[in-house]
């Protein structure tokens, strides 16, 4: 097969496979969800979440209760979760505790004063501060030259 007809089968596939994740999520009204984060990318650990909130024709929308859920592929991690009930020109800030580094999927939601709810996921790739945090194992006590140590007092 030449590598157009390959990269068309692909693209097929694609189309198969992520029309239905790709479709939107949000109702009727239309609503600009937007992120960013402090550090920027986030790294482990406390950081912040600061996610914006407008309308189609831009203006801030400051009276919508907000909940974001963190999550990450693999199986046995409990979500992170936050509450933000105020905005300020369409800011919501909120602490958010990186608990390991690795892709998250971060889960807003927004209600707004008219009921309706608008919600949208979020990519986010989460920086390790060293290779070992990836896993979480970042206690002394647990390393071998420790463990040695107090073997040998
Ligand atoms: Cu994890």
């Amino acid at each position: 097969m030449s590598s157009r007809i390959l990269w068309l089968l692909a693209a097929l596939l694609c189309l198969a496979a992520c029309a239905p994740a790709s479709a939107p999520t949000q109702s009727a009204t239309a609503v600009t969800i937007s992120l960013r984060f402090e550090p920027d990318p986030p790294t482990v650990g406390e950081g912040l979440v600061v996610i914006g909130l407008q309308t189609a024709a831009g203006a801030a929308i400051d009276n919508a209760r907000l909940t974001v859920e963190g999550n990450m592929a693999h199986a046995g991690m409990m979500p992170v979760s936050r509450e933000i009930t105020t905005g300020e020109n369409g800011e919501y800030r909120t602490t958010f505790d990186w608990s390991m580094g690795g892709e998250w999927v971060l889960t807003v939601r927004a209600e707004l004063s008219s009921g309706e709810t608008v919600s949208e996921d979020f990519n986010v790739s989460v920086g390790a501060i060293s290779s070992e945090s990836v896993i979480n194992q970042r206690t002394p006590e647990a390393t071998p030259e420790a463990t040695m140590q107090m073997q040998g007092g």
